[in-house]
């Protein structure tokens, strides 16, 4: 067969596979190949039993494509995180032309107008935050406009942003954690002509080749059931989980052909930081870098690995072109010091011992958390098929606008704790209390600095992209990163909604605080470990007009 007939020959097999796909990915949650190429199953592997949840057309993270009138219930759902332990969790349900979805894969052209009612059947005050969205106070899910169980919200916004991998989670205060911790999280993409160039050269598809995976440390009981009951001291640094599952499967395995696979990366964690890299038997491999919170980056870059703090995005490219059949990569988070001062200062050991060691195939035990900086297995991919596929990445991604100027001098903005608060210019969050304002219109350059003895904090701004400038006073581990003398990562490029910032280290940034909306409005920041959120480590942001 020419090349040419192989190729139609390929497409035909593809569309009749298409015709059945709602069918077949709810049931087979696996990539589709071309049927020619399809060979045996590959042999089990019992220290990643479980095929990922992909995105389907129904259930969880089914996709529900375009904009329009939605809406999402927060509920409490049976789902069995575990498998064949139903367990009762959280999330949000839509019926959507006839089909029901927990926690929908929104997936929206930029520019789309958008209508979804929030309806909240928790017993508990809710509220949904679009995280990375540009939009106005009312549309924004600031904890002021949580409503009691039973009430509804409703959204009225445009899609402004550009196309990235954005999100939406609870955001009522003193519950955010909680909320998310027991499944409240989605993603929300955003498409545009550049995103659908760059899907079209490496013939990425959604949920096939161009894969969205939420990482979330959980615990469970023996009977499977979703544990939360934070002590003061975890209340304090953040809620760690034994268990790390991605897209709330349990040890996952993907099986893959050779070819380029897309993985959007969401730390959906209430506090855990991911060192994120790929491995292959002893060695790591290089993976491509092609966009972060906001989007796409300009250009490709190569990593070896990368953190992952909670709230943040990583969109990112792996090569298996080169690969063998039965072949195994393994996503991993690597060994890093996850810098809890504040628990050393105190005495009490910053690492113990993984309860539950990758690769650990028995029933799950009543868990303490694995210890914040362990290494962590958490997805293995393991090679089934041999592709045709001559594609490869182009070095120019997408055109990102330029760095914003500012002729203000830099506002600082202090992390650091007293008296067992986490606080951010020596004060936490008081709703009536607008600490910080800026004027609609002007651009700032923030330093974040985060005072010893401290711990990491991933810090969020509501409402807009900013971009990092640099890091200063970076522990060895962020240096190693650094591309050049700004001691930015590959990850620090392009725009960002959430961004680390280390113990002693100062994190520039510049944010325009340009947007449509009339009027004053409020919006956050806050850092994203949800304990520190929720104990109070948010200021309200007013951008007045
Ligand atoms: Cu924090």
């Amino acid at each position: 067969m020419n090349r040419r007939k192989f190729v139609l020959a390929t497409a035909g097999t593809a569309t009749a596979v298409g015709l059945a796909a709602g069918f077949l990915r709810s049931h087979r949650p696996q990539p589709r190949v071309p049927a020619a190429k399809a060979e045996a199953p590959l042999p089990p592997d019992p220290a990643f039993p479980n095929p990922l949840r992909l995105p389907g057309a129904q259930g969880m993270y089914g996709v529900i494509d375009g904009s329009g009138a939605l809406t999402l219930v927060a509920k409490g759902v049976e789902h069995p995180i575990l498998p064949g332990k139903p367990a009762r969790m959280l999330a949000f349900e839509a019926e959507h032309q006839g089909t029901r979805f927990h926690n929908p894969v929104l997936r929206v052209r930029a520019g789309s107008p958008m209508r979804v009612s929030f309806w909240n059947a928790l017993e508990e005050m809710s509220i949904i935050h679009w995280h990375g969205l540009k939009v106005d106070s009312n549309n924004d899910g600031h904890p002021h406009y949580a409503v009691p169980g039973g009430a509804t919200y409703d959204y009225h916004f445009t899609v402004e942003n550009r196309a990235a991998t954005y999100w939406y989670h609870p955001h009522p205060h003193h519950l955010t954690g909680k909320q998310v911790y027991h499944g409240l999280a989605g993603f929300f993409i955003v498409e545009d002509d550049e995103e659908l160039a760059l899907q079209k050269s490496l013939d990425l598809k959604l949920a096939e080749t161009d894969i969205p995976l939420v990482i979330q440390d959980r615990r469970f009981d023996e009977a499977g059931e979703l544990v939360f009951a934070p002590t003061a001291e975890e209340r304090f640094h953040g809620h760690y989980g034994g268990e790390v599952l991605v897209n709330l499967t349990q040890r996952p395995h993907l099986h893959v052909a050779t070819r380029i696979y897309r993985f959007r990366i969401l730390n959906g964690s209430n506090a855990r930081l991911y060192r994120l890299a790929f491995r292959q038997g002893g060695r790591l491999l290089d993976y491509t870098v092609i966009g972060t919170d906001g989007g796409l980056l300009d250009r490709p870059l190569a990593v070896g690995n990368s953190f992952l703090a909670p709230g943040e995005r990583v969109d990112v490219l792996l090569d298996l072109r080169a690969a063998g059949r039965g072949d195994a990569v393994t996503l991993v988070s690597l060994p890093f010091d996850a810098m809890r001062q504040e628990t050393a200062a105190r005495g009490a050991p910053a690492h113990g011992e993984l309860t539950h060691p990758a690769g650990h195939g028995a029933a799950v035990a009543p868990q303490a958390p694995a210890s914040d900086g362990a290494e962590l297995e958490l997805l293995r991919i393991r090679v089934r098929s041999k592709t045709p596929y001559d594609r490869t990445t182009p070095q120019v991604l997408s055109r990102l606008e330029a760095v914003p100027d500012s002729t203000f001098s830099p506002r600082l903005v202090v992390l650091d704790q007293a008296n067992g608060k986490w606080r951010i210019n020596g004060t936490t969050y008081k709703g009536d209390e607008t600490p910080i304002v800026v004027k609609r219109g002007t651009t700032e350059i923030w330093d974040l600095r985060n005072v010893p003895p401290t711990m990491p904090h991933p810090m969020h701004i509501h409402g807009f992209q900013f971009r990092v400038l640099s890091r200063e006073g970076s522990p060895e581990q962020q240096r190693r990163l650094a591309l050049d003398k700004s001691g930015l990562a590959a990850t620090d490029l392009g725009w960002k909604d959430t961004v680390l910032v280390w113990p002693g280290e100062t994190v520039r940034i510049v944010t325009d605080f340009s947007h449509p909306f009339l009027g004053d409005q409020v919006y956050l920041v806050h850092c994203h470990n949800l304990e520190h959120e929720d104990g109070g480590m948010m200021l309200n942001l007013k951008v007045a007009a």
